[in-house]
C-alpha cells in the first residue's frame, strides 16, 4: 500500500514535471481584451478573412456587427472609355444588429484571441453563461457569429441587415438578402445573412428576423460586388448573386464546429510562423495597460502583442485573390473615408508590406503583387496624357482597386518604388518562377521609363522633374515645383536598377543589357551630405534643420532602399542619422513607424525605441488601430516591420550571399527576450535568444541551402548550408 502511494505520488510529479516543461513551451497567449463593449467604432475589435471584414461592437442589448468587403468602391477606371476617371472612396457594406431587448450582464469581457482568430464575448445574467464567437472564414468566405448559453431557451432577439447603400431587403425563409446597385459607377453588391438556430422558434417580421427561446443561434454572412481583377473585362465581373448563394449553401451544410476547424488551421498555418516574447503579460483588460503604457509604465508585452497584432491585421486584410490592403486594411464605416481609403504609393501600400516576408506571411503578398501589374496595365493603356510613356509605366500618387487615379500629384518614382517588393519577394522566397514570370518582366519594364528619362550632366545621371513627397524645399507643404535630381528619385532609381541588375544576373539572361544598366547605376547622381552635415534632400544644398515633414524620403536609400548601411557607407550613415534626428519624433502614425524602421537600419535601437514610445503615445487608439490622425492601418503594419529589422536584417548582400546581423538594434528595454520564426533574404528561418542584452543562442534553418554569413556585434561567421539543415549557435557564435 505505502509502496502504491509512493509510486502514484512519483508519477504524479512527473506528470507535473511534464506538464509544466510543455507549458513552456507553447506560444504566449496573445489577445486583446475589454471589460465593456465597444460605444464607438474604433473601440470595435476587427476580424477578416482577407476581403470580408466585420468590426465587432459586442453589445449586450444591442450587437452591431459593421461589415465591409473588400471591392465596393464609387471609383472607376481610366480605360472604360470615362473621360474623367475618379478614385472614389471605400465604401462601408453594412451592418448587422442585433436587439436582445433588455438583457442585462455581469462579468463582462470581449476579447479577439489573435492565436486563432476568434473575437469572443462572454457575460452572464441570472445564472446563465452568455458566450459569442465571431470569425471571418478564408476557406469558407463566410463571416460566422455563433450565440451560446449555459441553459436551454435562453436566447431570444431581432436580426436585422442594415444595407448602407439603402438597397433592396428581401425575406427568404431564414435569410434576409440586400440588394443594390451604387450610382457613382454603377457597381452591383449584394449581402446575404442567414440565421441558424437550434430549439425555440424563428419568425419573420417587417424585415427581419425574430428568435424566440433558442438553445443556441448561428449568424452567416456573405457579401460580395461584381467587381473583377480581371483586367481584360474591364474589372466587370458576374453579379455576385449566384456565387454568394453558392458559398452560403455550402457553408450552411457544414457544423459550426467544422467551420471553426477549418478556419483555425486556416489562419495558424500563417500566424503561428512566428513568436515574439518580450515579457510577462499583466492581468489587465489592454485598455488598461494602454493607458498605462501611455503615461510611461513598462510593458513589454504589449509591444510584442502590437507586434503579432500587425501580423493578424494582414493576414485578415490581404490573401491570395482578393485586394491588397488598403489605407484601412479592409475596415471602413465611412462613405469619405480619409484619401479614398484607397492605395497610396509614396509610401502607404507600400509600407503595408513591409512585415510580409520578414515575419512569414508571404503568401499575403499575392493580391499586392496582382493589383500592381494591374495598374501597369491600365496606365500603360489610358489615354490621359499625362501616363504616357514610350516604355515602362508611371503612376499618380493615389489609385484604386480598378487603376482608377485621384488625379492630384502624377508621382513617377511610385512604379519603381512599386516594383521594389517584387524583387524582395525573390530575394527572401527563391522563387525563381515568379523572378522570372512576374519580377524581373516588372523590374525591366519600369527601369526602361528612367532609361529613357535620365539626363546627363557634368557625367552624371540625373532624374529630371521630381519631387520629395510631400513638399518642396523651405518646407512648402504639398509644393510640387518640379526639380531636377531629387534624392528621393534618384535613390529609387538606384534601388530598380540595383534589383533589376540582381534579377537579370540571378537569372542569367541579359549580359549585355545587364552591363548597360549597371554602368548608368553606376553614373547616378549620389546621395550628397550637406552643410548641416545631413543627407542631402534636394540636389542643391537647401536643406532646413527644422524642417519636420512626416515623410522620410531622402532617407528611402536606408530603408526600404539598401544603397545606404553602417557595413557599406558609414559616412553617409552618419549624415543620414543627422537627417532623422533633425525631422524630430512627434509625426503621424505611418511616419513614426517608417522611423523606427530607419533607426533600425542605422543600429540605433534605443532610438527605434523611443519611436515604439512616441507611436503608443500618439498614435495607437484603444482599439490598437493605428492613427495617423485619423485611422489608418499602414502604422501598424509599419510598426511589425520595424520590431522585425530590430531583431534581425538581411539586406545587405556580400559576394553572392546574404549577412544575417542578429540583434542589429536591440534596444535597451528589451534587455531579455525570444524570437522565433523570423525570415532572412537567402531563405533563412531564424530563432533568437537573448539575455542582459546580449544573444544568448540562435536557432537558424536553412530553407534553400544557400551560404549564409551571420552577423553579431562585430563577429563574422560565413557558412555553406544545406536545404533543410537546422544549424544552432551559442552567444559567441560557436555551434552547439
Ligand atoms: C500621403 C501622406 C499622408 C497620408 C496619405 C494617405 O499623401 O502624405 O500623410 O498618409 O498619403
Amino acid at each position: 500500500m505505502k509502496n502504491m502511494k509512493i509510486k502514484l505520488l512519483l508519477s504524479i510529479s512527473f506528470l507535473l514535471v511534464v506538464i509544466t516543461a510543455n507549458a513552456k513551451q507553447t506560444a504566449p497567449k496573445e489577445s486583446l481584451w475589454y471589460s465593456q463593449p465597444a460605444e464607438k467604432w474604433l473601440q470595435a475589435l476587427p476580424i477578416g478573412n482577407g476581403s470580408l471584414g466585420g468590426m465587432i461592437f459586442g453589445g449586450i442589448q444591442k450587437e452591431q456587427i459593421q461589415f465591409n468587403e473588400s471591392s465596393l468602391i464609387t471609383g472607376t477606371t481610366s480605360i472604360d472609355g470615362n473621360a474623367k476617371p475618379t478614385v472614389g472612396n471605400y465604401q462601408p457594406f453594412g451592418d448587422i444588429i442585433i436587439d436582445f431587448g433588455n438583457l442585462r450582464a455581469e462579468n463582462y469581457r470581449r476579447e479577439l484571441s489573435l492565436n486563432n482568430a476568434i473575437q469572443t464575448v462572454t457575460f452572464s445574467t441570472g445564472g446563465v453563461n452568455y458566450q459569442r464567437e465571431y470569425f471571418s472564414s478564408y476557406p469558407d468566405k463566410v463571416l460566422v457569429a455563433n450565440f451560446t448559453a449555459s441553459k436551454k431557451g435562453s436566447i431570444s432577439c431581432i436580426i436585422k441587415l442594415k444595407d448602407a447603400h439603402n438597397g433592396k431587403i428581401e425575406m427568404s425563409g431564414n435569410k434576409i438578402i440586400a440588394t443594390g446597385t451604387l450610382p457613382e459607377n454603377g457597381m452591383q453588391y449584394e449581402s446575404q445573412l442567414m440565421v441558424v438556430n437550434t430549439g425555440g422558434k424563428l419568425t419573420v417580421e417587417n424585415n427581419a428576423i425574430k428568435v424566440s427561446n433558442a438553445n443556441d443561434m448561428r449568424l452567416l454572412l456573405v457579401a460580395g460586388t461584381d467587381f473583377s481583377k480581371d483586367f481584360s473585362k474591364d474589372f466587370k465581373g458576374e453579379h455576385p448573386h449566384a456565387l454568394l448563394k453558392k458559398t452560403m449553401t455550402t457553408a450552411a451544410t457544414k457544423t459550426y464546429s467544422n467551420l471553426r476547424k477549418a478556419h483555425i488551421a486556416d489562419y495558424q498555418n500563417l500566424y503561428n510562423r512566428v513568436e515574439l516574447n518580450l515579457g510577462t503579460t499583466p492581468e489587465k483588460s489592454t485598455l488598461d495597460r494602454l493607458k498605462a503604457l501611455k503615461n510611461g509604465t513598462k510593458d513589454p508585452a504589449l509591444e510584442a502583442l502590437l507586434f503579432q497584432y500587425g501580423r493578424y491585421l494582414l493576414i485578415s486584410s490581404s490573401r491570395p485573390g482578393g485586394l491588397p490592403a488598403n489605407l484601412q486594411g479592409i475596415w471602413n464605416n465611412e462613405y469619405k473615408p480619409a484619401w479614398y481609403s484607397q492605395y497610396t504609393t509614396n509610401i502607404n501600400v507600400q509600407m503595408n508590406y513591409w512585415l510580409a516576408e520578414s515575419t512569414a506571411l508571404t503568401e499575403c503578398t499575392a493580391p499586392y503583387f496582382d493589383w500592381v501589374e494591374n495598374l501597369a496595365r491600365v496606365n500603360k493603356k489610358t489615354t490621359d496624357p499625362k501616363l504616357q510613356t514610350k516604355r515602362g509605366w508611371i503612376a499618380y500618387s493615389t489609385n484604386n482597386i480598378m487603376g482608377g487615379p485621384s488625379t492630384w500629384g502624377l508621382h513617377r518614382p511610385g512604379s519603381a518604388w512599386l516594383s521594389q517588393h517584387f524583387w524582395e519577394h525573390y530575394a527572401f522566397t527563391g522563387d525563381k518562377e515568379f523572378l522570372k514570370n512576374r519580377a524581373y518582366p516588372m523590374l525591366k519594364d519600369v527601369s526602361g521609363y528612367w532609361e529613357d528619362h535620365l539626363v546627363e550632366k557634368d557625367g552624371k545621371l540625373i532624374t529630371p522633374d521630381g519631387w520629395s513627397p510631400e513638399h518642396g524645399p523651405g518646407k512648402v507643404e504639398g509644393d510640387r515645383t518640379p526639380y531636377p535630381g531629387v534624392s528621393y528619385d534618384q535613390q529609387i532609381v538606384y534601388d530598380l536598377f540595383t534589383n533589376n541588375i540582381e534579377a537579370s544576373a540571378t537569372l542569367g539572361e541579359d549580359a549585355a543589357y545587364r552591363t548597360k544598366i549597371t554602368e548608368m547605376r553606376n553614373k547616378l547622381l549620389g546621395p550628397k551630405i550637406g552643410k548641416w552635415g545631413q543627407l542631402q534632400e534636394w540636389m542643391e544644398d537647401v536643406d532646413d534643420s527644422t524642417d519636420h515633414h512626416r515623410h522620410n524620403s531622402h532617407l528611402f536609400a536606408v530603408h526600404p532602399g539598401r544603397q545606404i548601411s553602417p557595413l557599406n557607407t558609414p559616412e553617409w550613415t552618419k549624415a543620414a542619422l543627422v537627417s532623422l534626428n533633425a525631422r524630430g519624433d512627434v509625426s503621424t502614425g505611418w511616419s513614426t513607424a517608417w522611423k523606427i524602421n530607419i533607426f533600425a537600419r542605422l543600429g540605433q535601437g534605443n532610438r527605434s525605441y523611443d519611436l515604439i514610445n512616441a507611436l503608443f503615445g500618439k498614435c495607437i487608439l484603444e482599439n490598437l488601430f493605428d492613427t495617423h490622425p485619423p485611422f489608418q492601418i499602414d502604422g501598424n503594419f509599419g510598426y511589425t516591420a520595424g520590431v522585425s529589422e530590430m531583431l534581425l536584417q538581411s539586406h545587405i548582400k556580400k559576394d553572392d550571399h546574404y549577412i544575417l546581423q542578429l540583434l542589429p538594434a536591440l534596444p535597451d528595454a528589451w534587455s531579455k527576450g525570444q524570437v522565433k520564426g523570423l525570415r532572412a533574404r537567402g531563405g533563412f528561418e531564424v530563432s533568437l535568444m537573448w539575455k542582459n542584452g546580449k544573444l544568448d543562442s540562435a536557432v537558424i534553418k536553412s530553407l534553400l541551402g544557400n551560404d549564409m554569413e551571420i552577423l553579431y556585434k562585430g563577429k563574422i561567421l560565413i557558412l555553406k548550408t544545406k536545404k533543410g539543415e537546422v544549424i544552432k549557435f551559442n552567444g559567441q557564435l560557436v555551434r552547439i
